[in-house]
């Protein structure tokens, strides 16, 4: 059968993500890839996950591997409660929080509640391209808004939302990862989110706020989230503990007004009933017992350490004419390399002398700034990183002159 013709319009327009693709690199031993967002397997909590997986079956086996409820665990949801007022002073009930398998499913809930085909969404330029994944069957149009090394620049988001109400085409949702930005590094300042908030309410656009990374800050001060600065409901939050747990357990939770969660529900029951309960009953056990917070500091220890390391060779290695963030957190950083330069096409020559990143253009809607490139530096170990960093060097020399 030529099952080709039998595909829906929408899996006819399906396209890879190249993170996705990319990860497959990270597989072959001699490539040291700076490219997939991958945790370091350091970080894993494996003998404390050991610990309350026995002593969770021991004590309620069948609970814990029973289906549960879509929104999720009530237990789960308890205990976040009470860790978005502690961690975030975020004030909201069980009813606020929807459990999604991972902050990846969460946004493609939210394309599915909020997208119909034309819709236009606000991204940040460059934005995570799993938002381009999670929104594409949903066929949405972006505008994006340039960025600095304070963040969004929400004076030039001010424009665009004038504009785009000027001429009947409001925005359904403005996205944004303010904290430790993916692919960027780099973090809105205060004067912004409450910009963003004054903006939102003004022009009547609900903001989500994407927050994988603001546990992991190496330096600088913490910054309320968006959410936290949200008095009439315009702001749908995204936590995951993929990457201060796991990201194996796929456990995220989205917090936003009751009306969105119950939606957002509905939309999930016919994905996958609920997610899973396991993860949930752990995690809830790993943030109770103190794990989490004790946990955390040797993260950030491992990841300082791997972020001042790749600057150093960066600031030794690079030739000039390229720039580079410098984030306080998160996983990433973002090279610019000099008008003309085609990370794209260098891609190859990079891969030959084993070493990976990401092409920027990836990270825009419309595929422009060839000349940019991520580069992660929490998978690789600090030889990896020396010497990764050293090959890429050589190869953006050869391919400026
Ligand atoms: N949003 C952003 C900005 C991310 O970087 C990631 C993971 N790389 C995700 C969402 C998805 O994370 P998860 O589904 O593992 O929670
Ligand atoms: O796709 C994944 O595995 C998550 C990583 C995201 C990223 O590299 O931005």
């Amino acid at each position: 059968m030529n099952v080709d013709e039998e595909f829906s319009a929408i899996a006819k327009s399906l396209k890879a993500s190249e993170i996705r693709e990319l990860l497959k690199l990270t597989q072959q031993p001699d490539i040291i890839s700076f490219a997939g967002g991958l945790p370091n397997p350091e970080s894993f909590p494996v003998g404390k996950i050991k610990e309350i997986l026995d002593d969770l079956l021991e004590r309620e086996g069948p609970r814990v591997l029973q289906y549960g409820s879509t929104e999720g665990v009530n237990r789960f949801r308890d205990v976040l409660v009470k860790f978005m007022a502690e961690r975030y002073g975020v004030h909201i009930g069980r009813d606020n929080i929807l459990i999604t398998a991972g902050s990846q499913q969460a946004l493609y809930l939210l394309a599915k509640i909020f997208i119909d085909p034309g819709d236009f969404v606000v991204v940040e330029a460059p934005t995570y391209i799993g938002i381009l994944t999670a929104f594409q069957s949903y066929r949405p149009r972006y505008v994006t808004v340039e960025m600095d090394d304070e963040g969004m620049n929400t004076h030039l988001l001010e424009e665009t939302l004038r504009d785009m109400v000027k001429d009947g085409r409001k925005p359904k949702l403005i996205y944004t990862i303010p904290t430790f930005q993916n692919p960027a590094g780099v973090t809105m300042n205060l004067e912004r989110r409450k910009h963003v908030l004054e903006l939102a309410e003004e022009y009547d656009v609900l903001v989500l706020e994407d927050d994988p990374y603001g546990e992991l800050r190496y330096s600088g001060e913490k910054l309320p989230l968006l959410k936290s600065l949200d008095k009439n409901g315009y702001v749908i939050y995204m936590g995951t503990f993929s990457k201060i747990l796991s990201p194996g357990f796929r456990l995220a939770h989205m917090v936003a007004d009751e009306e969105i969660i119950h939606k957002a529900v509905l939309a999930k029951q016919g994905i996958d009933l609920c997610t899973n309960t396991v993860g949930q009953f752990v995690a809830s056990e790993y943030i109770s017992r103190g794990y989490l917070d004790e946990h955390i500091p040797n993260i950030i220890r491992l990841y300082k350490r791997k972020r001042d390391l790749m600057l150093d060779m960066l600031d030794d290695h690079f030739p000039d004419g390229v720039k580079w963030t410098r984030p306080d957190g998160g996983m990433f950083l973002w090279v610019t390399l000099p008008p003309g330069v085609d990370a794209e096409k260098m891609f190859i020559r990079a891969v030959e002398n084993k070493v990976a990143y990401v092409i920027g253009s990836a990270f825009f809607p419309d595929r422009d700034h060839k000349n940019t490139m991520r580069l992660n530096f929490t998978y690789p170990t600090d030889e990896q990183i020396k010497v990764g960093v050293e090959r890429l060097a050589k190869v953006i020399k050869e391919e400026i002159s």
